[in-house]
């Protein structure tokens, strides 16, 4: 059984992975507007892939016995300057993700719930995985600097990097 602690804790979360699907999603209708399909289907693919981070926390929480809950989203920014600012703006996004998921962790310790605090493991490794990722892409960016047939490769790169987790798939 989860504490309330924990529970309002991992439902907070769920907020978070939901917010950040619609955030890459954003992302995703931003780049296809520019005429960019690989960044464009690349942030399509990592909005999906944060519904599935989503959905891995919610049946978590209703197989301990608690209550996931579906809440209200922020809106994200639907504007982003460059593709060099939005992968900063992912690169940020996902450092505090990275945070948000070990302040979960310090609270599964604290409340002893040794089951969540293996549960989470999952998350600390894909954090591990996604920031990296950023750190490459943005790397690539700034290598390209305004050379666009630089921008054409990279666009058409990125449509086949493949946002895969670093560990099993959830079973959600
Ligand atoms: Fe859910 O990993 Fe990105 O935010």
């Amino acid at each position: 059984m989860l504490s309330e602690k924990m529970q309002s804790a991992l439902n907070k979360q769920i907020k978070i992975e939901a917010e950040s699907s619609q955030i890459y999603l954003a992302m995703a209708s931003w780049s296809e507007v520019k005429g960019l399909e690989g960044v464009s289907q690349f942030m399509y693919n990592q909005s999906d892939e944060e519904r599935m981070h989503m959905l891995k926390f919610f049946k978590y929480i209703n197989e301990r016995g608690g209550h996931a809950i579906v809440s209200e989203l922020s809106a994200p920014a639907i504007e982003f300057g460059s593709i060099k600012e939005m992968f900063e703006t992912l690169f940020k996004h996902e450092v505090f993700v990275s945070q948000s998921i070990n302040e979960l962790v310090h609270i599964a310790l604290e409340e002893k719930d040794y089951a969540t605090h293996n549960f989470l493991q999952w998350y600390v490794a894909e954090q591990i995985e996604e920031e990296a990722q950023a750190r490459t892409i943005l790397d690539k960016i700034n290598l390209i600097g305004d050379d666009k047939g630089g921008l054409y490769l990279f666009d058409n790169d990125i449509k086949n990097l493949q946002v895969d987790s670093s560990v099993a798939p959830p079973t959600a």
